[in-house]
Parts: structure tokens; sequence; C-alpha cells
């Protein structure tokens, strides 16, 4: 059996509008700490500073771990350790918290920058705002994203390119391109829904992720696409941990998964499903007790190590 080094302590996750503007300051502040700190761990070159190394884990593990079996688990695992990065290494005394997009959807209004104007993105006490406006070229835009209102750097916030930058897989600014439409199709309150009352692992973790399309709405891409659309870091596969919000959007599908298990926890505690290979539905399915591994973040874990977010490798709840 594979005991994990990873044990969180009295993690509590809250969404980010119930924290107080002070803890969303000292979250902030511990996420600039990681940026900042140069030793690092993954020993992924190219990597500079303990924030990084999470954003190249991902960045070299793309390939291998959406549209499979283990994609909930995989992320719920990534984003955990990085809460216990912020907690051991730069002060964060709270949970992981999360931002639940569907709370300022407006699915009736594709145009509505309702979701926009919420606190998270505040510039002083949030993750500062959009881009400027760049045009991508259809070479930036293969998959041909409309609706993006910015696609350049961040304009204000604490991680404008005098204070954040990115230096894996090269050097770039905090990049976001605000697109409304998909922000607002995307994070539907409907969706959550649907996605809850999916009976079976496999057909939850499906629903979470869709289709690899954008005509099909999803939760999952809704941080990603409505906040990154064509030319932001975060819409970006490979590179979106780059945006400290992806931490955010992704803890809160692990809480809509974690509240979809706790509808049938014995059974929940205990099913995983979905192929190994990506999209290869046909193919070999992952089991319990299918490994995955974060790199040098951490140890390696079984699938069924991390069903179970209050058991002996992680220790959090919502
Ligand atoms: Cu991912």
């Amino acid at each position: 059996m594979q005991i994990s080094s990873l044990l969180l302590v009295n993690s509590a996750l809250a969404t980010l509008r119930q924290h107080s503007e002070t803890d969303r300051l000292a979250y902030i502040k511990a996420v600039l700490c990681l940026a900042n700190e140069t030793t690092t761990k993954s020993g992924i070159p190219g990597v500079t500073n303990r924030f990084e190394d999470h954003l190249a884990v991902h960045h070299n593990q793309t390939p291998n771990i959406h549209w499979v079996g283990h994609f909930l688990l995989w992320h719920r695992y990534f984003v955990a350790t990085y809460e216990k990065a912020l907690r051991d290494e730069c002060g964060w005394t709270g949970g992981q918290p999360y931002w639940d997009w569907s709370l300022d959807a407006e699915p009736a209004n594709p145009n509505s920058t309702r979701i926009f104007d919420s606190r998270i993105f505040d510039s002083y006490s949030g993750f500062g705002g959009n881009g400027d406006k760049v045009v991508p070229t259809a070479d930036q835009n293969p998959i041909n994203i409309t609706g993006g209102t910015g696609g350049g750097c961040v304009q204000n916030g604490p991680f404008v390119p005098s204070a954040f930058m990115l230096n894996f897989p090269t050097t770039d600014c905090l990049r976001r391109d605000f697109d409304p439409p998909i922000m607002n199709s995307f994070a539907d309150p409907k969706l959550v829904t649907h996605v809850l009352a999916q009976k079976d692992y496999t057909s939850f973790a499906k629903a979470v992720e869709n289709v690899p399309s954008m005509d099909q709405p999803n939760i999952h891409g809704s941080g990603h696409f409505g906040v990154g659309g064509a030319l932001g870091t975060i819409g970006n596969a490979a590179n979106s941990p780059g945006d400290p919000l992806f931490y955010l959007h992704h803890a809160n599908l692990d809480r809509i998964f974690w509240q979809w298990q706790q509808m049938d926890l014995t059974t929940r505690l205990d099913q995983v499903g979905g192929p190994v290979v990506p999209l290869d539905y046909s193919g070999t399915n992952v089991t319990l007790d299918f490994t995955i591994n974060i790199g040098n973040l951490a140890g390696n874990a079984t699938l069924k190590d991390v069903l179970d977010t209050t058991g002996g490798t992680l220790c959090y709840t919502y």
C-alpha cells in the first residue's frame, strides 16, 4: 500500500465570497510568496519557482489527465497539494478557496458581464481583471473561440506583469481574455444540476468534461474558457495553472464532485471508471488501484486513496 506524504490538516474550504477582505489579501499574498520561492521541487527544466513547479507538472502531464477516468481525482490531488504548499511554505492558514461561478452566471443574457464584476476579479482584494484587447491570429485560435474581450496581459490587480511573470514554458505575462457568452452559458446552474443528477462515476465525470467542443457547454470549460477565451493563460490546456484562478476553479469542480459523492457515499467512495487513454471509451478503464502521480510534488496515490477527501491521504471538506 502506498503511503502518501500528503496530509492536510484542518482544511475547511470556503467560497471566496465568504472570506473577509483580510483573508482574501492573505491568500493572494501566499500565492505571490509561492511565486517568489525559488527553491524548486519538481526538477522540471525551466521552472524558476514553486508556483511554476505546479504549472510545469500539469503542463507535462496534460496529454494524460483530461478526458480520462482519473481526470477528477488527478486534479483533486493536484489542487490539494498546491493548497498544502500555500499552507506549509507560505503562511496561508485557511483551506483552498473555491470560485462558484454559477452564482453570477446569467445564461439568459449571454453578453452580461455581471460575473466579471464580481469581487473575485477585484483589482485590490481579488485576482485582478481582464487583459487588454488583442485580436488573435488564426494560428493562436485554432478552435475558433469567439466572444473574447481581452487577450493581453492583465491590466490591474496583484498579478500584473510588474508583480508576476510566468517563466515556464516560456516567459510570458498572465493573460486573460474574458468571454461573456462562454462564461454565461458554461457556468449555467442548470449544468451543475445536470452533472449532480448523474447515477455513476463514469457518467458524472463525462458530464463534467463533456466533449472537446465549444458548441457543447460543460462546467469544466466555464472557468477555463470564460476567463481564458482564446488567448488567456487559463484557457490554455497545458498552461492553465499559470493563472492563480485555476485553483479556485478546480476547487469548485472538486466541491461539486464531493457534493455528488456525498449523495451516496458508500457507493461513491468505492467507484471509479472511464478510460485510461483520453477519449478511449471502448478501451481499458481505470480501477481503484490505478496510480496517479504529480511528479515530485507529492507521493503517488491510487484513485482509492483520493476518493475520500477525509481519508488518510486527504483531509478537507467543503
Ligand atoms: Cu487540467
